[in-house]
């Protein structure tokens, strides 16, 4: 073989999972070692699958670095009972930061947790019968599943089928118990890694993160077409009839990498419920198999439909879960928001949105949401992807109690936040996210309210416009789709994107490759003034940056 023919080279992580497909690494051994503070780098890259990130707390660099965990939990489709709510507020309070960090992905993190700390949280959330295995890795994340009980009764069959998917694409180590319930390195280590095959997976798993959602039209408020694998309810006469398969969706990309981008997801077909499995399956294995196991920036299953397209895609899942795939349904999304304040459920119970500013639930707002979960036993808590809580399933009776404690703690149940606060979202970025370049949580709040009084003077004080950031290119507060994007480059510095819609139905477009902070009023005003004179009757901003805006930028070019 010439050195041209040579294949290319598998990368780093591909060596390490097919060396140790058990996934136990020397975890076992890092956490017993009372002298060592972190873990080794293959062994982070383990216990990513476990659902945990070593980061070091970057506010303090300056002095030194300060080893911290975060770990997130497995939590399909978002539900959790009060109790397990009340187990992860201990957690938090006893081995974190005392925040609970809801994530656009319907989970909970805990941030700051230091070695030590780290066995006893994800033995106590597995003894609450939730789990961190797999939350992430390269394997299927959390599955996403729509949360609002207010549209239609066929949501808990949807909820059902999320749970069912879960549970069949779970990674099958021993690994995962042995180290953190029983606390010992895996049993026969060495030969186990030697044998074991995890039965969909392989030796390798996948070549990065696989991730699914539900939807039920025309409430897109998880985002769908931005997961590799999205299932579209199609309910007729309040009963599930099937889904529509949506598949490539993902929106990690890298400043000045052109190969990297944002892709919406295709809609190839429909399906009867009783295929599900089989689906999900076909579509986890076409990335374990197709996917690029040689660049980590290209190795999303985004890529291979993009590049193979949407025929490769349909034959392929034909073949796998032995089905013919019919022609899609009609189905329209309308809106990506959570329903705030209280609103009844399709059953006649009541349910709470919670606004949770930036998914961080902390200080009275986390003190009254556990005093109502020891309280009110029967209720539901539910993670949304836009970063709320839900309290489902309430009775007429304790929906006035629910309310008198939440108020006696200062935590409003109506008129929450404005407009602009209520449809905004932004990743953690610093100080615990090792890839942040910029400020997103801890600036975003204040770039609204910069924005909001703009907004006023302008007399657009009525105006919802989604607005989300990013302290990276990455897309975790899924910033592609928003009318707004501000995606960091730098420290106070971003590039922003305009043009999504309000049923993320389609990707924005870069706008300003970067603005400082200090000039955000003077290059937001005059398009916020434009839109206020020129729009048409009830658009959108990001539909008239599509229009208008960003069809001049595109003519400039
Ligand atoms: Fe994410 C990596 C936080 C949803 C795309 N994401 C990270 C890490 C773990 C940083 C790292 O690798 O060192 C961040 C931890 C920060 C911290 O301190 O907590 C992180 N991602 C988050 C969360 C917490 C953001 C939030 O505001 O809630 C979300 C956790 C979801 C969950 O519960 O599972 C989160 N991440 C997303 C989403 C949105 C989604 O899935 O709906 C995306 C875009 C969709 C997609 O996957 O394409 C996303 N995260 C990424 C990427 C880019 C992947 C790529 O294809 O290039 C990375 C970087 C990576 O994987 O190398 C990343
Ligand atoms: Fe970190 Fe970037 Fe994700 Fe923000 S978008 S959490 S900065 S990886």
């Amino acid at each position: 073989m010439t050195k041209t023919d040579a294949p290319p080279k598998l990368t780093h992580n591909e060596e390490i999972k097919v060396a140790i497909p058990t996934l136990a690494g020397t975890i076992a051994a890092t956490l017993a070692d009372e002298g060592s503070d972190h873990f080794s780098e293959d062994d982070g890259q383990f216990l990513k699958f476990h659902g945990s990130y070593q980061q070091d707390d970057r506010d303090l660099r300056k002095t030194g670095k300060k080893y911290i965990m975060m770990i997130r939990g497995r939590i399909p489709g978002g539900v959790m009972t009060p109790k397990q709510w009340c187990v992860f507020d201990d957690l938090a309070t006893r081995y974190g930061n005392d925040t609970l960090r809801i994530t656009t992905r319907q989970s909970i993190q805990f941030h700051g947790v230091v070695k030590s700390g780290l066995r006893p949280l994800v033995a106590k959330i597995n003894e609450s019968l939730l789990s961190t295995l797999a939350a992430c890795g390269d394997v299927n994340r959390n599955v996403l599943a729509p949360p609002t009980p207010a549209y239609t009764k066929a949501r808990e069959q949807v909820f059902a089928d999320c749970h069912q998917v879960a549970l069949a694409l779970a990674p099958q180590t021993k690994a995962y118990h042995s180290i953190w319930i029983d606390g010992v390195q895996l049993d026969n280590d060495a030969t186990e890694n030697k044998t074991f095959v995890d039965p969909l997976y392989g030796k390798t798993y996948l070549p990065r993160k696989f991730k699914i959602a539900f939807a039920i039209p025309p409430t897109n408020d998880l985002d769908i077409f931005t997961n590799c694998l999205g299932f579209i309810a199609i309910i007729e006469n309040d009963k599930l009839i099937g889904y529509n398969l949506c598949v490539g969706g993902g929106l990690g990309r890298s400043h000045g990498n052109e190969q990297t981008y944002p892709r919406l997801a295709d809609v190839i077909g429909f399906f009867t419920p009783d295929k599900l499995l089989g689906v999900a399956k076909a579509v986890l294995t076409i990335h374990r198999d197709f996917g690029d196991r040689t660049d980590r920036k290209h190795a999303r299953l985004k890529y291979v439909v993009a590049e193979r397209g949407v025929k490769f895609m349909q034959d392929e899942v034909d073949q796998r879960a032995g089905i013919t795939l019919a022609p899609a349904k009609p189905s329209t999304f309308t809106t990506m928001q959570d329903l705030l304040g209280w609103r009844k459920a399709v059953d006649g119970s009541w349910f709470l949105g919670l606004f949770v500013n930036m998914g961080r639930v902390k200080d009275a707002q986390k003190t009254a949401l556990r005093q109502v979960a020891e309280k009110f036993p029967n209720i539901e808590f539910r993670l949304t992807a836009n970063q709320n809580v839900i309290l489902a399933n309430v009775s007429d009776a304790d929906k006035a109690a629910i309310t008198a404690l939440l108020n006696a703690a200062a935590v409003k149940t109506e008129n929450q936040a404005s407009l602009l606060h209520a449809a905004s979202m932004a990743c953690p970025s610093l100080p615990t996210c090792g890839l942040g370049l910029a400020e997103s949580e801890r600036y975003l709040p204040g770039l609204i309210d910069r924005i909001e009084k703009i907004c006023a003077d302008l007399g657009l004080g009525g105006e919802e416009i989604i607005i989300r950031s990013t302290g990276c290119p990455n897309g975790c507060a899924r910033p592609y789709i928003a009318e707004i994007a501000f995606v960091g480059k730098a420290p106070g510095r971003y590039q922003v994107w305009l043009g999504g819609n309000a049923s993320g139905t389609r990707l924005n477009r870069v706008w300003k490759n970067v603005i400082k902070d200090s000039d955000m009023e003077t290059e937001l005003r005059p398009v916020l003034a434009r839109f206020a004179t020129e729009r048409n009757a009830g658009e959108r901003f990001g539909d008239w940056c599509d229009r208008v805006l960003l069809q001049e930028t595109t003519a400039a070019k």
